[in-house]
């Protein structure tokens, strides 16, 4: 029979719910009982870290009654769901955007001040959630709040790391050193809930016996425990709020029993270790990977505890598994994941009986691929013989998916061996190795890249093959996006301000539909206006210089331009570029008579980013910043004119206050490099002009405010192969080619910035083969510089470029591309909470 429900006095129960706080009455007690008892603190000592964790408490309780309901709502209503399986998060911090996302921003405050402390100093004691590199992983942060703003029932899979990315410390010669980040150290993480009740066996190793039928038999070797932890993701003004759960490992058992009891205590732990390491760490590399056994293991632990979860939640529905796409989308953000078609299949075929055939069509229905890059050495593959050790029976599949694979390409074109190598799944060599970009491309459904450049190269250069064999219409675009909640309304609350106030509506109006941008286009021409935006853009300089002038206790001065580049180090991207034209502009300067220099506007440039560990050329790059910044910014001839800071330990954060201060960003990748960029976007929403090559999102980002409102230059990315071959096999040295950066380079080579040698495997890249093309763009990029200086003579007219570039940035709303891959590619639809 049905048990009651709920169980004893119904009317108790439901004078017991409570509802989210609204009132500041309500706020103010609700933070002082979580001081009292949460924290078991008093009022009369109370620090600012106490009473942000109080307020977060309070705001949590809220977040967890509309997470509630939310849940209840989707299993109730079970509509289709779409997953994104990402290695990385880069959430940042929560509690403004949750503040923002409930729309109790202003009653927090009061209710803050009322009890004696300032709102801004709260919000700067929560550490980063930094569980990622660069854009890939903020990139999905935007997708989770764009999801749960466009009430579409979407959850994302990822892994608790204990440490995410380190944090970086300068060391006074310059060098980037590393030290960990126990970001979760601080005591209880207020955003997530532990789900100590949801847990997995996965399981590595082993063997794997092939039985009649296509199946196979898995046991054995190492089996360990996936433990659920959901990070709440609260829409904007909805009360949807989505679920991001990641995964911790444990071990399965505390520690083993037999060895403890005949006391060796060593042992005992020491599958407790393996096993608890599993999630022990984020890799710190951007763009590589490096074959490591325990990143295959992390892979593995993630997608077959994210698989199981989603096939239980899938069998509740009670509907046969040919049904399993119509109400099941995974999304791969790139090919971390690619293991979920191997074990989805594992799963089908093993656990449910169901034949190849069948498995196959539900598998090449339900999953997506995103790729993020083409750069060569970010395709990953794994060895085989890795592979088979780990995950014998996986490696079964992917031998048996290949040959059915090949099978049809031989069938298609007929006797084209050197066509079925380059397309295998498998690349010969020693050791062999599973080529994980191809597996996503066959076992999805679609696959996209993130700009319309970047798509096309997808389409024609890494899986050209693909394209002629499957036809063009699995292979697409979805331009990147991000949340202008967190980087237009918590990043400048000025701005938005100034906007609502403009097109006479709430944010909550513009910020989900920020087409609506477009409506500021006349009131550039408006005098009054222009002030306003002017003097918004002049008090977020001043802010960025106090964030500074506290941290580092430098003076930045803030009547100057501020010129900002900031991302992971990179060959690539180009940090080298913009140093050296920094040094080129300070040697120019230097020549100058005072009377010259006194037409010259002041500039400050800021660098900011972490390089991956083991990226030797990379950290040079930043050694050399930082030298040169030392010696420039000393010198009393041209400092009021030219500083350069190297702020250390970018951060989401970070990126939220140098942002908002911007008169220019750089984003200057060789052609065909940047698959997209993202803070490219976050820069023109903010009104900050944008110094670019013709790449990756800068592209669309042209068309969209319109090409006299970006500084453009370089080659473009045709060229870009045929200057590699020349630089390969007709070398010019540089002092022929480009005679300015010739010197700039002989000043580092001589000395100038301290040792001069040290540079040399730095400088050695430029004037040796140049692969990121610097010497050929040096001349264009200093061009686009000095228009840069040009236009920002006529201060009205780039005001006016400023509100213009702001006006037309609608398109880069995270909420349309996630709309895009919502009906183009998920087919789910908004499943809204009353
Ligand atoms: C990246 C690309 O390099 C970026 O251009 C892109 O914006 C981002 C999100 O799509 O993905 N790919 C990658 O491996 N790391 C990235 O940041």
């Amino acid at each position: 029979g049905k048990e009651k429900w709920p169980r004893g006095d119904e009317k108790t129960w439901k004078e017991g719910f409570r509802s989210v706080n609204t009132e500041v009455p309500s706020i103010t007690k609700s933070i002082v009982n979580h001081v009292q008892t949460s924290l078991a603190r008093q009022a009369y000592n109370l620090d600012d870290l106490g009473a942000y964790q109080a307020a977060a408490l309070s705001v949590r309780d809220d977040l967890i009654l509309n997470w509630n309901e939310t849940q209840m709502h989707y299993t109730r209503k079970a509509p289709k769901r779409a997953y994104y399986l990402s290695l990385e998060f880069l959430m940042g911090r929560t509690f403004d955007n949750a503040l923002l996302n409930l729309g109790l921003k202003e009653q927090y405050r009061e209710g803050i001040t009322k009890l004696g402390f300032n709102m801004e100093d709260l919000l700067e004691q929560e550490r980063d959630a930094a569980l990622g590199n660069g854009g890939l992983g903020r990139l999905a942060a935007c997708y989770l709040d764009s999801s749960a703003s466009q009430e579409l029932p979407v959850w994302g899979y990822g892994l608790r790391y204990q440490y995410g990315i380190f944090q970086q410390l300068i060391s006074p010669e310059g060098q980037q050193l590393e030290q960990p980040d126990p970001w979760l150290a601080g005591g209880e993480n207020p955003w997530e809930l532990p789900r100590l009740d949801v847990t997995y066996e996965v399981r590595f190793y082993g063997t794997a016996e092939r039985l009649p039928e296509g199946r196979a038999l898995w046991q054995g070797g190492q089996e360990v425990l996936a433990v659920a932890y959901d990070v709440m993701v609260p829409g904007c003004y909805t009360k949807n709020t989505n679920n991001l759960r990641l995964w911790e490992s444990k071990p399965k058992r505390g520690f083993d029993l037999n060895s403890f009891n005949a006391g060796d205590y060593e042992h005992a732990v020491e599958s407790s270790n393996s096993a608890a390491a599993i999630t022990s760490v984020l890799y710190p590399n951007d763009h590589t990977t490096f074959g490591k056994e325990l990143r295959l293991k992390q892979q593995y632990f993630w997608t077959a505890a994210s698989l199981a979860d989603i096939v239980r939640r899938f069998k509740n529905i009670g509907k046969p598994f040919s049904a399993f796409p119509d109400y099941v989308a995974i999304q791969l953000n790139d090919t971390h994941p690619t293991l979920a078609i191997p074990e989805l299949m594992r799963i089908l075929i093993d656990e449910e009986e169901i034949p190849w055939g069948k498995a196959w069509d539900i598998v090449t229905n339900t999953v997506f691929y995103t790729n993020h890059t083409v750069l060569p050495e970010a395709l990953e593959k794994w060895p085989v013989p890795l592979m088979e050790h780990l995950l014998p029976r996986h490696m079964q599949i992917i031998y048996d998916i290949n040959l059915f694979f090949l099978q049809a390409v031989e069938k298609k074109f007929p006797g084209d061996r050197d066509r079925l190598a380059r397309m295998s799944l498998i690349e010969e060599g020693f050791p062999k190795q599973v080529r994980m970009a191809h597996l996503a491309c066959i076992g999805s459904r679609k696959v996209n890249g993130v700009a319309e450049l970047h798509s096309e190269l997808v389409r024609t250069t890494i899986l050209k093959d693909f394209v002629e064999f499957e036809g063009p219409s699995k292979f697409s675009n979805v331009t990147n996006g991000i949340t202008p909640r967190r980087w237009l309304d918590q990043c400048n609350p000025e701005l938005s301000a100034l906007i609502s106030k403009t097109l006479k509506v709430d944010k909550s109006v513009w910020l989900k539909d920020l087409d609506k941008l477009k409506e500021l286009l006349p009131y550039a021409e408006d005098a009054g206006f222009r002030k306003e935006w002017a003097a918004i853009k002049q008090r977020n300089k001043e802010r960025l210089a106090h964030h500074v002038q506290t941290t580092l206790g430098l003076t930045v001065n803030t009547h100057a331009m501020f010129d900002v580049q900031i991302k992971r180090l990179h060959e690539y991207k180009r940090q080298t570029l913009n140093i050296l034209g920094v040094i080129h502009r300070y040697l120019t300067l230097k020549q100058m008579t005072a009377a010259e220099r006194k037409k010259v506007n002041p500039r400050v440039v800021f660098f900011a980013g972490k390089a991956a560990p083991g990226y030797y050329i990379a950290k040079l790059t930043i050694r050399l910043i930082v030298n040169a910044a030392r010696i420039i910014n000393a010198d009393p001839e041209t400092r009021d004119l030219l500083t350069v800071y190297f702020l250390p330990d970018y951060s989401v954060s970070l990126a939220e206050v140098l942002i908002p201060a911007s008169d220019i960003s750089q984003h200057i990748s060789t052609a065909g490099t940047e698959a997209s960029g993202t803070s490219n976007m976050k820069f023109c929403l903010n009104g900050g002009l944008l110094v670019g090559t013709v790449d990756g999102a800068n592209i669309e980002i042209a068309e969209a405010v319109g090409e006299n409102n970006v500084f453009f230059f370089g080659h473009l990315t045709p060229a870009v192969e045929d200057l590699r071959y020349q630089h390969m096999y007709h070398p010019v040295p540089v002092e022929e080619k480009c005679p300015p950066l010739a010197k700039v380079l002989d000043c580092v080579a001589s000395g100038m910035f301290g040792d001069g040698g040290v540079y040399e495997p730095l400088l050695n890249t430029i004037r040796q083969h140049d692969y990121y093309l610097i010497t050929e763009d040096f001349e264009s990029y200093i061009g686009a510089l000095a228009m840069v200086d040009q236009a920002y003579l006529d201060k009205e007219e780039w005001i006016k470029k400023s509100i213009r570039t702001t006006a037309n940035m609608g398109k880069f709303s995270s909420d349309r591309a996630i709309l895009e891959y919502a009906e183009s590619f998920w087919n789910i639809e908004p499943v809204k909470v009353a």
